[in-house]
């Protein structure tokens, strides 16, 4: 074929591209061919298809599988940002999950900032690759507009980590651990521990004002504790972090001695409390004695030395389930409102502790 006429044809395959995105404008969801850069063309979207926010660049829509599997899957996942071994361990569950199943994921990381995580999400229900959103949610409330906007456009939502009040029919499903239960566990063996001390006084550590996580273990706590007398004679938020959890318990200290127990609401706090005591001069584990949740390296490494008496487990690994129930979702499957992650409790003397040890994820 002479040179001009492949010219020719070139040019023609060229504008029948163009003029089938261009048609796509009108209404129908824009196929992408491989030969253009479609995020040059803004197709129209589709009816019923929410305005993107400013600066948001509309992508192009993958069309619906009969039946979807992993690899049609673009999760956009809204995390809380750093607080500790347990959220790095959630974090790295969910980016290794995807990589193993071929999922395309789309992190959005918010400093600890509900504002900032409303945004992403909204950036998520604008983006047309997204078929599911994750929410670990920094607070339980105030996400009402946006679920409701995320099933307008056809989004799969699943809530990991943390619940949020609002009305079922407006998520999947929540995948997490029972808080609540969390804090009855760690109540009962804060029981067992003070029981024959000099006394039943015990502080508080409590994890970000507002998430479910400090108030349903608060909650739990309390239950539980007040069947053996325990007096939660002071509780303050240390915001999951060793830092202010220290800070906290060394003024506490320069207030009162007086102190048979510790609850912090995750090890971080439980290992800046047990600093505090030692810079105090007292012994960790023994005059005072400590109770915390979610058992990552750190509070496996406590309870060896001693210095933590208990850790409630609360599993971070929680991205394969998530992903698991997101597909059936997809796939128009019915799940429960509900997936528990499955959880134990570590105490400092069991026999194979170390063994255990050795063997953990996070
Ligand atoms: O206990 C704490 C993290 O939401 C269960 O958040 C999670 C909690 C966890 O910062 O370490």
């Amino acid at each position: 074929m002479k040179q001009e006429e492949e010219g020719t044809m070139k040019k023609l395959a060229f504008m029948t591209l163009l003029i089938s995105i261009l048609l796509a404008g009108c209404g129908a969801p824009p196929v992408c061919i491989c030969q253009c850069d479609c995020s040059q063309v803004t197709p129209e979207a589709a009816p019923g298809t929410p305005e993107a926010a400013p600066g948001i660049q509309l992508q192009p829509v993958r069309s619906t599988p009969e039946v979807w599997t992993y690899r049609d899957m673009v999760v956009g996942f809204i995390q809380t940002g750093s607080e500790g071994g347990w959220r790095s361990a959630n974090t790295n569950s969910f980016k290794e999950s995807a990589e193993e199943l071929g999922i395309t994921l789309k992190f959005y990381d918010s400093p600890g900032d509900l504002s900032s995580q409303e945004r992403g999400f909204r950036q998520f229900i604008a983006d047309q690759e997204v078929n599911v959103i994750v929410l670990a949610a920094l607070e339980s409330t105030g996400w009402e507009d946006e679920l409701l906007e995320a099933k307008a456009a056809g989004k799969v939502v699943v809530l990991e980590d943390r619940r949020i009040d609002a009305s079922q029919d407006l998520y999947a499903t929540f995948i997490g651990a029972d808080f609540v239960e969390e804090g009855r566990r760690a109540a009962v063996e804060m029981c067992r521990l003070v029981d024959g001390m000099a006394g039943k006084k015990v502080w508080e550590l409590v994890g970000n004002v507002g998430s479910s996580a400090a108030r349903d273990r608060g909650v739990g706590f309390r239950e539980k504790a007040m069947e053996c007398g325990i007096d939660i004679i002071t509780s303050s938020t240390g915001n999951w972090s060793a830092v202010e959890a220290r800070q906290l318990t060394e003024t506490w200290l320069k207030e009162s001695r007086d102190v048979q127990g510790i609850f912090a609401q995750n090890d971080e706090m439980a290992l800046g409390a047990i600093e505090a005591l030692k810079g105090a001069g007292l012994t960790p584990g023994v005059d005072v004695k400590l109770v915390s949740v979610d058992a990552t390296f750190g509070a496996f490494e406590a309870m060896l030395a001693g210095e933590l008496n208990v850790s409630v487990e609360c599993n971070p690994l929680l991205a394969p389930q998530v992903y698991e129930a997101a597909l059936k979702a997809l796939n128009g499957e019915s799940l429960p409102k509900w997936i528990p992650a499955m959880d134990a409790v570590f105490r400092s003397d069991m026999p194979n502790l170390q063994e255990i040890a050795d063997n953990r994820q996070y």
